[in-house]
C-alpha cells in the first residue's frame, strides 16, 4: 500500500480534477447479456506497411456500432478510437464476448452514455510475432500517420459518423466529435494524438500509459520534458486550453501508476494549459492492477463525460 499513501499525499480528493472514486460496474452487467447489443463489423483497409517502404499490407479495425445504429438511419454518431496494449489485438476491446462490449451495451441501453461508435484498430503489422516493449514502442510512434490518413477515412466513410466522409477537411472540422483512448501501449498511444493528432481529436483517455515520446516511460524518465512537449504541443498544433478534454486514468496497483503520477505532477506546473478540473483530469482507481480487466471500469467512468458540455 505505499503506492497508494504516496498518491494521497501529492493527489488529495479535495484536489480540482483528482478524483479517486472510479465508478463500480454493476455485478449484473456480466452475468447476462443486454437485451439491447450492439453488434460488431470487421472494417478491412489498406495502408503502408511498418517497415517496408514502398510496401502496403490489408489490416483490420473492429467496429462497434451501438444497438441504436440500425434503429435510427438518419442519426450520426460521435466516435471512440480504443488502442490495445502492448502484445494485444483489437480484439482486447470488441472480440466476441468481451467485458467491454457488456460494458457499452449497458451503460447505453440505460441512458448513462449516449450512443457512439467504438473503432478498434492495431499498430501492429499484420502476422508479425514481435510483440517486444522495443517494438511496440516503434510501432506507437509512427501509427498516427497510419490512423489519421488511412483508418479514419475508412471508417469514416463507412459509417454515420458526424464526418460522414474521408475528407480530411471534413475529418479535421468534427474533430470534436471523435476521441481516441487506450489502455497501456494504447494509452502511450494515445499520448502521441495529444501531440500529433490534435487536429482530428478532441477527447482523450490515456489509460495506464504515460508519454513516450522522450524515451520509454517518459512520464518518470523525463517528467519534466514530456510535460512541457505536451504543453507545447497543444499551442503547436494551432490550438488552445479550450480545446481539448484529457482524462488520465490508472489504478493504486498498476505497474505504470508511478510514472502516470509523476507525469500528471509535472503536467500541473503548466497550468495555463493543463487546467486541472476544467479540460484535464486525473484519476486512481484504489486497487487497480495493469490489466485490461481494469478498462472497462475505467471507460464507464471517464466515457460518460466525453461529448457533454
Ligand atoms: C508504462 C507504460 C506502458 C509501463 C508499461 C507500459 C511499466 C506497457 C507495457 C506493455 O504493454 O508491455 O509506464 O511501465
Amino acid at each position: 500500500m505505499a503506492i497508494y499513501e504516496g498518491f494521497h499525499h501529492i493527489a488529495p480528493q479535495d484536489r480540482p480534477g483528482f478524483c479517486r472514486e472510479i465508478t463500480q460496474i454493476p455485478e449484473g452487467w456480466l452475468q447476462q447479456p443486454c437485451e439491447k447489443p450492439g453488434r460488431v463489423e470487421r472494417l478491412e483497409y489498406r495502408c503502408p506497411l511498418f517497415d517496408h517502404p514502398g510496401e502496403t499490407c490489408v489490416k483490420y479495425a473492429l467496429v462497434y456500432l451501438p444497438w441504436e445504429y440500425d434503429r435510427q438511419p438518419d442519426k450520426h454518431y460521435n466516435v471512440m478510437y480504443m488502442i490495445h496494449g502492448g502484445g494485444g489485438s483489437p480484439e482486447e476491446y470488441l472480440g466476441n464476448g468481451c467485458p467491454f462490449i457488456s460494458m457499452l451495451d449497458y451503460a447505453m441501453a440505460g441512458g448513462e452514455m449516449e450512443p457512439f461508435i467504438v473503432v478498434s484498430p492495431t499498430y501492429y503489422p499484420p502476422n508479425d510475432p514481435d510483440i517486444s516493449v522495443d517494438f511496440s514502442g516503434r510501432c506507437t510512434a509512427v501509427f498516427m500517420e497510419e490512423l489519421t490518413r488511412y483508418i479514419l477515412p475508412a471508417a469514416e466513410s463507412l459509417y454515420r459518423t458526424h464526418a460522414g466522409s474521408a475528407s480530411d477537411d471534413v475529418l479535421r472540422k468534427s474533430r470534436a466529435h471523435r476521441g481516441i483512448g487506450g489502455f497501456s501501449m494504447g494509452g502511450v498511444t494515445t499520448w502521441y494524438a495529444f501531440l500529433d493528432a490534435m487536429d482530428y481529436f478532441g477527447w482523450f483517455m490515456p489509460m495506464s500509459g504515460d508519454c513516450w515520446v522522450m524515451g520509454r516511460r517518459g512520464g518518470i524518465s523525463f517528467p519534466e520534458e514530456t510535460a512541457a512537449k505536451l504543453a507545447a504541443a497543444v499551442g503547436g498544433q494551432g490550438f488552445t486550453s479550450e480545446d481539448f478534454m484529457l482524462y488520465f486514468i490508472t489504478g493504486s496497483e498498476d505497474i505504470a501508476w508511478d510514472a502516470c503520477d509523476a507525469q500528471v505532477h509535472a503536467m500541473e506546473q503548466h497550468g495555463d494549459v493543463f487546467r486541472f478540473g476544467k479540460n484535464t483530469f486525473y484519476g486512481l482507481r484504489e486497487g487497480g492492477y495493469h490489466t485490461v480487466e481494469q478498462v472497462r471500469h475505467y471507460a464507464l467512468h471517464v466515457l460518460r463525460g466525453f461529448w457533454k458540455g
